[in-house]
């Protein structure tokens, strides 16, 4: 059994950045702050650091940037502190930063805030040179001045930007090429804004093709043609998979950064509609899920669940389709609120609102589609929504530091039955949630077991209906060696004795792939087809080598190490097959 005190070194790394609390000396901070899981993990606004955004007016008194500096301080202040502190300094996870508050504290104590940090999460950027003296003392001053107010997308910005390039009627009637389209897996090439298809059997990769800025996730239409990749700018590229040579057939641009985007998936509804979220501005677009054509944009914007006051700019997060009605699931970050959003008539749309929790993240159903549960990471806790009624079930503490299940792992555990399982990004705890009301009733939604993995920074853990195995990465923890590795357990031998923790196996995953300069760190296992192989992406820095690594789910070994100059930056893995049905 996982106890709490393994996490001395996890308290280290927990914690939501905050600026304004007291400042501390440099010898109280945490030593590593700037290099933790979390610190690194926060959202980079980078497409909206490049924006050209207005110097606000002057008050007297407000420090004088040229507009060299402006911009620059602009741009840091979107890539290193928007995630946490917000586009409009309101606040996220990070305290506030408007000005009623920073002229208040002064030039000196916003300087000496920023170069040494907080034990509380704000990392120390002067101390550990992640920003020079010159820049600091740029942020300290930019903070005195009123913040820019990035623009609004609405339709006619999404209008202007969308693009069908072969038309619904000019598609292909039949599948036009040999490619088992089942078995294929959609590949973000994070910095070359691209994504590649790789063949599941040959490994042979079928076609690069360009997307949006730094692309994010790929979900599957329900009738697994189209292909569907958002980037971080909000650029959503749709591929049709049964052209002979797979190409994008619609693109647009929802908003100015996002992360997600998904499919109508409730029978009737194959194919007709998809769905992008964006973190700015706070939004959603349903569109026509044959040609992107935007049809219905709906603010986030609003009041938090639980204070109930106004938050500018609530993000959106994951977004899933539910299995039981004609509805759409979109994750709200601030304001804590799940939307289920019913796509049957959209003039007279209707939204269940469910109050969860706040900074909800990312999540995955339960084996039978009809529960979801979702992260609210900073805040330790898992919300669970039953969506054949559209109710919430409950939120309930997930048993560590951050939980970030990417989709979650779905099982058969052989002493609570069905469990959902979540690893943790600020600890090494992985969480087994109990999933059957039915037949395992004492052990629905409740954390039935939590046990220490290799160690924090995990962010993606994986199973398959067809494997007995449970994987676990491990890609931002600060060691070199663990963030090449991966943890696997023997779902068989779980729970035998409920005082120990289940033993696993190390994969020296970033050492298979044979890679000697720089620092690859393994990320998300994802199945094949079958569930018979372990795909893991081996992420290394933009100028060098990276690798994809197949393992045999039985055996454990090494099947295949598929490596390729074009291979550049590969993270998310998406099989079409269990993308499709929501298969983990
Ligand atoms: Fe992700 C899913 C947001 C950083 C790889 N990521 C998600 C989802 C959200 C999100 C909201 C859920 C989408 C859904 O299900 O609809 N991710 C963010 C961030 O805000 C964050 C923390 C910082 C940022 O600036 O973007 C972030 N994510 C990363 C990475 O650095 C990762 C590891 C590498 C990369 O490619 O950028 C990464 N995120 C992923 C992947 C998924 C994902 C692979 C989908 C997992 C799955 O199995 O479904």
């Amino acid at each position: 059994m996982f106890t709490r005190a393994i996490s001395a070194k996890a308290l280290l790394w927990g914690g939501a950045a905050a600026l304004l609390a007291l400042p501390v000396l440099a010898e109280d901070k945490p030593a590593s702050h700037g290099d933790t899981p979390d610190a690194s993990y926060q959202a980079s606004m980078t497409t909206m650091g490049q924006l050209n955004l207005e110097i606000p007016g002057l008050q007297a008194g407000d420090p004088v940037l040229t507009p060299e500096q402006w911009n620059e301080a602009k741009t840091i202040y979107f890539e290193r502190c928007a995630g946490c502190h917000g586009v409009l300094r309101k606040g996220a996870t990070g305290k506030p930063l408007t000005t009623d508050i920073t002229r208040e504290n002064g030039y000196d104590y916003l300087q000496s805030f920023i170069t040494y940090g907080s034990p509380a999460g704000m990392p120390n950027w002067g101390t550990s040179g992640q920003l020079t003296e010159q820049q600091v003392d740029l942020m300290a001053k930019y903070l005195l001045l009123e913040p820019p107010t990035p623009p609004e997308w609405g339709m006619k910005d999404m209008k202007d930007s969308w693009k069908v390039l072969v038309k619904p009627e000019d598609r292909p009637k039949a599948k036009e090429n040999d490619w088992d389209i089942e078995n294929l897996m959609s590949v973000t090439l994070r910095d070359s804004g691209e994504i590649a298809l790789i063949d599941g059997t040959s490994y042979e990769i079928r076609a690069v093709i360009k997307t949006g800025y730094a692309v994010h996730i790929s979900r599957m239409s329900a009738s697994g043609r189209y292909l569907f990749v958002i980037g971080r700018d909000g650029v959503v590229n749709m591929i049709d998979l049964w052209m002979k040579e797979p190409a994008t057939v619609s693109t647009i641009r929802i908003g100015l950064e996002a992360r997600s985007v998904e499919t109508s998936k409730f029978e009737g509804y194959e194919d007709k509609y998809a769905i992008a979220g964006a973190y700015w501005p706070p939004q959603y677009v349903i569109m026509d899920g044959q040609t992107l054509e935007p049809l219905k944009i709906e603010s986030t914007r609003g009041m938090t669940y639980d204070e109930q006051e106004y938050h500018p700019e609530p993000r959106v997060a994951s977004i899933v389709a539910s299995h039981y009605h004609p509805e759409f699931i979109v994750n709200v970050k601030e304001t804590g609120k799940i939307l289920i959003i019913d796509y049957s008539d959209l003039k007279n749309l209707k939204t269940v609102e469910i109050e969860a929790e706040r900074f909800l993240h990312d999540g995955g159903f339960d084996s039978t589609k009809r529960y979801f549960m979702v992260a609210a990471n900073a805040r330790n806790r898992v919300a669970i929504i039953d969506t054949k009624e559209d109710k919430l079930v409950g939120v309930i503490d997930s048993g560590g530091e951050k939980p970030h299940p990417g989709r979650g792992a779905n099982f058969v555990h052989p002493v609570y039955g069905p469990v959902w399982a979540t690893s943790h990004l600020g600890d090494e705890a992985i969480s087994l949630i109990g999933t059957d009301p039915e037949g395992h009733p004492e052990q629905a939604w409740k954390v039935v077991d939590t046990f220490a993995g290799l160690g924090g920074g995990a962010l993606f853990i994986k199973t398959n209906p067809a494997s007995n195995h449970l994987y676990v990465d491990v890609t931002l923890n600060p060691d070199a060696e663990t963030s090449g590795s991966v943890a696997v357990y023997d779902i068989a031998t779980m729970g035998g004795d409920p005082a120990k923790d289940p033993e696993f196996k190390t994969l020296p995953i970033a050492e298979w792939a044979g890679i000697t300069d720089g620092q690859p760190r393994v990320v998300q296992p994802e199945f094949n087809k079958d569930g018979t192989e372990v795909w893991f992406s081996v992420w290394n820095a933009k100028d060098k080598e990276s690798a994809i690594v197949v393992i045999d789910d039985k055996t454990l070994e090494l099947k295949k190490v598929i490596k390729d100059p074009r291979l550049i930056t590969p993270t998310g893995k998406f099989n079409v097959a269990n993308t499709r049905d929501d298969v983990y």
